[in-house]
């Protein structure tokens, strides 16, 4: 056994089955280790920013890390803005990032850099293995990591050298660390601030936004009449037909405001108080109002769905939630097609338990009204803010719940960050139906450049948001990465286009001219 088969049979012992992969020279051992080992998907991905979005989709689905494998420095660098998506989401990845022979690192070749430098702002785990004989420890201090509550990522930096010297035995699965359980008398002092008579509301992220955790603040709800909220963006959560609705804040700061003017206490879940998306003059960064009290229930390394069953309990609630989303499904649009249109369809259309990667900035708006009373689905939106998210999030939720249909719903500009996640779906046959809404434009860019108060905007500023000139071909793109494409220029042409993938299996794209 070398170091390379250490850390691949480590991880498994751990539970990593999946291993999103862009490898280069130093990889190579690892590479070959995946045969030698088994019980590892690998799956190539042709640029790495789909890797590290892949494995975060694949997190936040799967409640465990998939690994990536990246290839030194500038590998790890490839993938930075999605690995800056999932911290946000706290979503749980392992990478493992080659480098050069330890001893090779002197020669100051050409792919050297400071690979702890790039993983530092994005890692809650870094480490820089030493030699065959404990990097299988090291690796499942890794998981151990990853895994930690509320779910981080860890970087491990492979030398060469460690990959292919004889190595000691792979390492066992250690331990979990949290989440805790937040402490009875914390649970009675917040179920005695509900009983204060103030307007309450709870923001609640992460566990408190599915299964046990959401039915348990349906029923909260029921005992107190306390709002529940969730963030814009919050990074996974469970709505539609049958659940407990929670309020979504607005994106934009002066809609914050006037959402959250009645709250006189915010009990946070999991939680952070809620601040706007970006500073814009004379508007508020701060969302709450003025005397809103925060408390926390649970922080994010804490239990939240235990602790709002607790709470529940502790509150003497009712056993059912105070309401639950009716079924509503949308008309079928006609004629001329647009966003509103696009979400009308993908609402009626989409089955059960569907899972949404979206990226749809603008047009996520209107998906947002028509899936509010859909059917029940899982929301994976853009944690961080960073856009090129989608489509890897697509690969990841789908190769970590085959069994689902996974809906990317996506801007042509975030899109086109990382088109290869194309490649990828085709190559493993994922069941992902991507409608990119083409409109040409980086729309909420044109409305930013308003809000910001630049005053007028001339013709270079304009070009700089308009993606006219020429017009990216979706269905060209998609057909050339093996993807099965259309366009619709009509709502009844999508509307068909749309019906017949959701009744088959497979990739597909779908190009909504609006
Ligand atoms: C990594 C990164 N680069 C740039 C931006 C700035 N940005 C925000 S939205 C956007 C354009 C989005 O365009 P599209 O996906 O077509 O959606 P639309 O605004 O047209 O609805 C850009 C460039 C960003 N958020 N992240």
């Amino acid at each position: 056994m070398n170091g390379a088969h250490s850390v691949v049979q480590t991880l498994v012992n751990c539970g990593v089955e999946v291993c999103f992969a862009n490898p280069g020279t130093s990889e190579m051992h690892f590479v070959a280790a995946l045969d030698a080992v088994g019980g590892m998907r690998p799956v190539l991905c042709l640029f790495e920013g789909v890797a590290t979005g892949a494995a975060d989709g694949y997190g936040r689905i799967a409640g465990k890390p998939a690994a990536t494998l990246l290839h030194l420095g500038p590998g790890l660098a490839n993938g930075l803005a999605n690995l800056h998506n999932a911290r946000r989401a706290a979503s749980p990845i392992v990478n493992v990032v080659g480098d050069h022979a330890t001893y090779h690192l002197q020669y100051d070749a050409l792919l050297t850099s400071d690979i702890a430098g790039f993983a530092r702002p994005v890692s809650s785990w870094i480490h820089q293995s030493t030699s065959a004989g404990s990097v299988g420890a090291d690796a499942t201090r890794a998981v151990q990591a990853a895994r930690s509550a509320p779910g981080g990522i860890a970087t491990l930096i492979m030398p060469a050298d460690v990959a292919w010297n004889e190595a000691a035995l792979a390492a066992h699965k250690l331990d979990d660390i949290g989440p805790s359980r937040v402490a009875a008398d914390s649970i009675e002092a917040v179920a005695a601030l509900l009983g204060n008579g103030k307007k309450s509301a709870l923001l609640i992220r992460g566990d408190g936004l599915r299964g046990a955790g959401l039915e348990a603040a349906g029923r909260i709800q029921a005992k107190t009449g306390a709002r529940l909220l969730c963030d814009t963006f919050a990074p996974h959560g469970e709505f539609g037909a049958g659940r407990v609705p929670v309020e979504r804040i607005p994106y934009f700061a002066e809609q914050i405001v006037m959402f959250l003017k009645d709250v006189e206490q915010l009990i946070l879940v999991g939680a952070k108080p809620p601040v706007s998306f970006f500073a814009y003059p004379g508007k508020p960064s701060w969302g709450a109002a003025e005397g809103c009290v925060f408390s926390y229930l649970a922080q994010p390394t804490e239990d939240c769905a235990r602790a709002l069953q607790d709470l529940a309990d502790a509150l003497d609630a009712p056993a059912e939630p105070a309401t639950r989303t009716p079924l509503v499904l949308p008309e079928l649009p006609k004629g001329k097609l647009n966003s509103l249109g696009v979400a009308q369809v993908i609402a009626h259309y989409t089955p059960d338990n569907a899972i949404y990667a979206d990226e749809s900035a603008t047009s996520g708006l209107a998906l947002m009204i028509h899936l509010a009373r859909a059917r029940p689905y899982t929301h994976l939106p853009l944690a961080g803010g960073s856009i090129g998210q989608g489509l890897p999030l697509a690969v990841g939720a789908a190769l970590a719940a085959p069994d689902r249909k996974v809906v990317c719903p996506s801007g042509d500009g975030g899109a086109a960050y990382t088109l290869q996640a194309l490649w990828t779906m085709a190559r493993e046959n994922l069941d992902v139906t991507v409608v990119i809404f083409a409109n040409h434009s980086y729309a909420i860019l044109n409305i930013e450049l308003q809000r910001v108060g630049v005053g007028s905007a001339g013709a270079k500023a304009l070009s700089m948001l308009d993606l006219h000139n020429p017009e990216i071909n979706w269905v060209q793109i998609a057909s050339g990465l093996g993807v099965a494409a259309s366009r619709a220029t009509t709502a009844e042409e999508f509307t068909a286009q749309y019906a017949d993938a959701m009744a088959q299996r497979g990739p597909r794209l779908i190009e909504a001219m609006i």
